[in-house]
């Protein structure tokens, strides 16, 4: 039999038994793919199993992420640290083959890519990557940083919204040295997508300005190797090989039907494949003649040691240039940014001016983006409302550094997941608080992986005004601070602003949202003390001039509006405390001592002023407490006469102080 096969033969094997054992899972992909995957991890796909992280390996992303069990079959075979008894384990508690091809807990994982057409932004982000990390860092005679990225994706991804965005973005940039090979099977979970996904793919992507190999027999190993040859020939554009394959190759009944997609075949049917593969080895056993055909970590070795050596030639050549690209390479900041920003914080704080936080953003990138080469910012469409372009940091298309994302939210947030997942880069992504509901499930993947990137999103409240209530957020901070491992700040003036971008710099596990108002704030005076603490995520800015009676908790624009209720309070004798709360996350982080020296539990009467959907605040301020915020949707007026109409004013807060109080 033709040993290429049975080498794809073993990947069905793998894929249909684990399925099978699981009681869970979809072997219709990893069987149709089979015979791609072969070609692909043993003729161009450069990594080193036994080095996941080599940083110049190519990058493969699975977007088709329900066909995992390619993915761990193909690492097993190749000589990845994922053993048999991980297949063995496909989606049991704790296993590191889980339901998805989940980030960080499994070697050669490149990203997490459960939700459809995610991950070809994903590949699209780590192209233009290693695109501009190329850009910078080679020099004649050193491509240090050369590598393609490859992504597999479904019919589903190529439904997907979000394809289109990152698609045409990655025409238009000329990512060329990005392949993306679609798994073209007519079959989705509904059955033939012949009644509902009917265009012309090989058109629509040449309409995007992409090279496309069309009609590529994905059972043809000879058709499959000419495909990819042709797709590793220079270009200037990003490269689409469309393969048509059958899903669950090798299922006699089941294959080619959407039978074949989620579920196990049964065993039955499994056995029917073994007599038609001609496959007669028990499950999950692998010949080893057939693992040492598969086995690269010899060529992985040699790959990633011939690269090591253009390194340290390189080290010599350009000693400045190597010795940045390696502290890119590993994450760490450069030296005296922290001092940078910290002074600029400081400055803010005795140059005290009234300024829109989306400005003092601005200004906070001004003096970091010269310094953080690693930053990398842009936005959807809205560069002079989200204050995200820093002086000097000039635009992409002429060799700066700031791209224009165009109006595609979700595409951005994905794209820059992917310039995070590669390295060299820590993105920062601007939009409307309002349309991050458009890049939703990639802010969440930006959490679930722990990837930095910092969401910069302005107009954070009724008080941007006249664009009206399509365009003012209400519940998005909530669903921001209800999602898990995101930092979230809201900062009132110009010091909250630069240590909430300074905090957010300094995050390495996880992402982080910068919330910011289209409208002028007032700054807020502070002692050192009271400055020190800001980063604490919420501490005392204002103390009570007698016995304390009642906390008021703001946070961004609403900390004036306490500010002018507790003058208005004090003045009527009752002693009152003013909480600022930028990143709840972060006070909830601190010591039980500073919390209660925050909020001391005996203080019951408490009022939090927020102009957004009031429910979250009841955690703080209990049932013996009010909450000033909107639980409806917004007017279109200016933002000061619709703060006031819904309720966002000093008054209203001295009332429910005085209901409380009396
Ligand atoms: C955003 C998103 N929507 C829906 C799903 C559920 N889902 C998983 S696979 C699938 C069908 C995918 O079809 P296709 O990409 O053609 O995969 P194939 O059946 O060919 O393996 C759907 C709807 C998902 N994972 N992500
Ligand atoms: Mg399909």
């Amino acid at each position: 039999m033709d040993t290429s096969k049975e080498r794809a033969n073993a990947i069905r094997a793998l894929a249909m038994d684990a399925v099978q054992q699981a009681n869970s899972g979809h072997p219709g992909a990893p069987m149709g793919l089979a015979d791609v995957a072969e070609v692909l991890w043993r003729n161009y796909l450069r990594f080193n199993p036994k080095n996941p992280n080599w940083f110049n390996r190519d990058r493969f992303v699975l977007s088709n992420g329900h066909g995992s069990m390619l993915l761990y079959a193909v690492l097993h075979l190749t000589g990845y640290d994922v053993t048999i008894d991980d297949i063995r384990n496909f989606r049991q508690l704790h296993s590191r083959t889980a339901g998805h091809p989940e980030y960080g807990e499994c070697p050669g994982i490149e990203t997490t890519t459960g939700p459809l057409g995610q991950g070809f932004a994903n590949a699209v982000g780590m192209a233009l990557a290693e695109q501009q990390l190329a850009n910078d860092f080679n020099r004649e005679g050193f491509s240090v940083v050369d590598h393609r990225t490859w992504a597999c994706v479904g019919d589903g991804c190529l439904m997907e919204g979000i394809s289109h965005e990152a698609a045409s973005l990655a025409g238009t940039l000329g990512l060329d040295k990005l392949i993306v090979i679609y798994d073209s099977n007519g079959i989705s979970i509904d059955g033939e997508t012949k009644y509902w996904f009917t265009e012309n793919v090989a058109n629509r992507f040449k309409a995007y300005g992409w090279r496309v190999i069309d009609d590529v027999d994905g059972h043809d190993v000879q058709a499959i190797n000419r495909a990819f040859e042709t797709a590793c020939e220079p270009s200037d554009r990003p490269t689409l090989i469309c393969c048509t394959t059958t899903i669950g190759y090798g299922a006699p009944n089941k294959g080619g039907t959407a039978g074949a997609h989620g579920s196990p075949l049964g065993d039955d049917e499994i056995a029917l494949v073994r007599e038609q593969l001609g496959w007669s080895h028990e499950p999950f056993s692998v010949p080893d003649s057939i693992y040492s055909e598969w086995d690269s970590t010899e060529r992985g070795k040699r790959l990633e040691y011939e690269w090591k050596s253009l390194m340290s030639t390189y080290a010599e050549a350009h000693p400045e240039l190597s010795s940045e690209l390696v502290r890119r390479i590993e994450g760490e900041l450069p030296e005296g940014w922290n001092e940078t920003i910290t002074e600029f914080a400081q400055r803010g704080q005795t140059e005290a001016a009234s300024l829109e936080t989306r400005k003092a953003s601005g200004q906070c990138l001004d003096v970091l983006g010269p310094k953080v080469t690693e930053l990398l910012g842009g936005s959807a469409d809205l560069t002079g409302s989200n204050n995200t372009q820093w002086n000097g940091a000039g635009w992409l298309w002429e060799g700066g550094r700031y791209l224009n994302y165009g109006v595609r939210e979700f595409g951005m947030t994905a794209i820059a997941n992917g310039l995070s997942l590669h390295g060299g880069f820590i993105p920062y992504t601007g939009t409307f608080l309002v349309f991050m509901e458009y890049a939703r499930n990639a802010v969440r993947l930006a959490t679930l992986m722990g990837l930095r990137h910092i969401f910069v999103y302005t107009h954070d409240s009724v008080g941007l005004g006249e664009d009206g209530p399509t365009h003012q957020p209400i519940e998005q901070l909530t669903n921001l601070r209800t999602t898990p491992n995101l930092a979230v700040w809201r900062p009132c003036d110009v010091p909250e602003t630069a240590i909430a971008w300074r905090e957010a710099l300094k995050r390495t596990d996880g992402p982080c949202a910068i919330v910011l108002t289209r409208q002028k704030t007032q700054p807020q005076s502070r002692d050192a003390e009271t400055f020190g603490n800001i980063a604490k995520g919420g501490y005392t800015l204002r103390r009570e001039s007698s016995t304390l009676q009642l906390i008021l908790i703001a946070t961004g624009s609403e900390v004036e509006v306490a500010q002018a209720a507790a003058d208005q309070l004090e003045a009527d004798g009752y002693g009152v405390r003013v909480v600022s709360m930028p990143s709840v996350d972060r006070f909830q982080a601190q010591t039980v001592d500073y919390r209660e020296s925050v909020l001391p539990k005996d203080v019951r009467i408490r009022i939090a002023v927020e102009a957004a959907h009031p429910d979250y605040w009841r955690r703080f301020v209990g049932l013996d407490g009010d909450v000033v915020g909107i639980a409806r949707y917004g007017l279109s007026a200016p933002g000061p006469e619709v703060m006031a109409e819904l309720g966002i004013k000093p008054e209203n807060v001295v009332q429910a102080a005085v209901n409380l109080l009396t």
